[in-house]
């Protein structure tokens, strides 16, 4: 934007939604980078809509100037999809935090896109959300939603996806699509809330979804056991999927991520003797102590099953996303691979990363059920791209995919091809011209 234009626009958005709620300078710092400090971009303004009605008139407004926006909610995103790296408007949903009432019927409720997961965790003694992701207090709906989150509960209840009953989005011209009678079944015509989980802020700007909820699991029973090998870990891992009825969460560590949290903030070793890698298992029911300790037999295991010691030993596993940053800025990656070349890709991702970068340092864990591995890697060498080729050659090798659950956004988006046919890219395209001509939505997040 330029000149008087630039100004006139400007103008219009603070009439939309009132001047405090256009921010510029220093204002808009905090939306501008990632948490990680590895994407910093820069915007003419934030701005934050307190309303659909609001929102629709932002886009109209943008869409007629053809300014592009970057939608951001919680900014807690992990690959450069929700900064403004290109100088784009930052709209920003925070301020779309209604929860509706829970409906005891249907056991669903309406959020804002604004609201955090952990409010809707928290929406009724009884009930419970089945989206757990480190990030809960600060993620929120609309960006769990556009990004499909998954994180420490999807082998139990499926993806952010998986929860939609029902959404309301506006369109790149302003236009208000709204289904959100939560109706269970329900065929009439094109699932786009299914289409606009994981669409990156690309197809269209979700302003308030209906989720569903699930009963509140009681006799919580959380146990970490020390491994010798990754083979053994994933051998406990699908043994716990097959045969404990009651399992929640199969999340996997490693001793060399555990050593930079022990040293950076003091948790102490969970375990009498150190070992390679650890695997996390959850539980939940009358028969869960039982069937955790009948599956971990002899191995070195800690088991709790209070509130207290069950985070302490979560903590473990839910803090490792911050230990690659006390050595640097992080390259963040999450990949998957079927369950048959699991522990290839898990055992050799470092290795691959340091055959490019010596001096890289690696950090591996995830979701091991689900067949996630987040690397973490702080670059020795220029962070060029090499690192994460590496990685991703890796994972086309197996049979994976270049990403679980974080989406393409900017950091991977010269890789998509790696994943996706040519076909399925037009394909991509083709949807997204259809929605949004003007390409003025997140216009450097997946292919045009
Ligand atoms: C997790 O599983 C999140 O903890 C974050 O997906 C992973 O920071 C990361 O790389
Ligand atoms: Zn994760």
């Amino acid at each position: 934007m330029s000149g008087g234009p630039a100004q006139r626009h400007l103008q219009a958005l603070a009439d939309a939604v009132g001047p405090q709620h256009v921010l510029s300078g220093d204002a808009a710092a905090g939306y501008t980078v990632d948490w990680t400090g590895k994407f910093r971009g820069s915007t003419p303004a934030v701005v934050r809509p307190g309303s659909t009605g609001e929102v629709q008139r932002v886009l109209a407004l943008c869409n007629d100037a053809a300014v592009a926006v970057v939608p951001q909610g919680g900014n807690t995103g992990l690959v450069g999809g929700g900064v403004p790296l290109h100088g784009e408007v930052v709209l920003s949903l925070a301020r779309l935090t209604r929860l509706e009432p829970v409906d005891l019927e249907a056991s669903q409720v309406t959020a804002g896109a604004g609201v955090p997961i952990q409010a809707v965790r928290d929406a009724h003694p009884d009930l419970d959300f089945g989206v757990s992701i480190a990030s809960r207090d600060t993620a929120t709906v609309g960006g769990a939603v556009a990004t499909n989150a998954g994180g420490l509960r999807v082998l139990r209840y499926g993806p952010m996806r998986s929860q939609l009953r029902g959404i309301e989005a506006v369109l790149a011209d302003g236009t208000v699509v709204s289904h959100l009678s939560g109706l269970v079944k329900d065929n009439t015509g094109y699932d786009y809330g299914s289409l606009l989980a994981g669409s990156e802020g690309t197809l269209a700007v979700v302003t308030r979804a209906r989720l569903q909820l699930v009963p509140r699991l009681h006799d919580l029973v959380t146990a970490l056991v020390g491994l010798d090998s990754l083979a053994d870990l994933h051998g406990l891992a699908r043994r716990a999927v097959a045969q404990v009825r009651g399992l929640v969460s199969a999340e996997f560590l490693t001793g060399a991520g555990l050593a930079i949290l022990t040293r950076n903030i003091g948790l102490p070793p969970p375990l009498p003797a150190a070992a390679p890698c650890y695997l996390l298992l959850e539980a939940a029911g009358p028969g869960a102590l039982d069937e955790l300790a009948g599956l971990i037999g002899d191995l070195p295991a800690a088991v709790a099953d209070t509130a207290p010691e069950r985070a302490r030993l979560w903590a473990y596993r839910e803090r490792h996303p911050e230990a690659a940053g006390f050595l640097g800025v992080p390259i963040k990656l999450d990949v998957s691979a079927p369950a048959a070349t699991w522990v290839q890709l898990a055992g050799s991702a470092r290795g691959a990363v340091q055959a490019v970068d010596p001096a890289a340092v690696v950090i591996t864990y995830g979701h091991v059920a689900d067949g996630n591995v987040h690397v973490n890697i702080v670059p020795a060498a220029e962070p060029d791209g090499r690192h994460e080729d590496a990685v991703f050659s890796l994972v086309a090798s197996l049979g994976g995919s270049i990403s679980a659950e974080h989406g393409i956004g900017t950091l991977k988006a010269r890789w998509l091809p790696l994943a996706r046919s040519a076909a399925e890219l037009d394909l991509f395209a083709r949807i997204r011209r259809a929605l949004d001509p003007a390409g003025i939505l997140n216009p450097h997040v997946l292919p045009r």
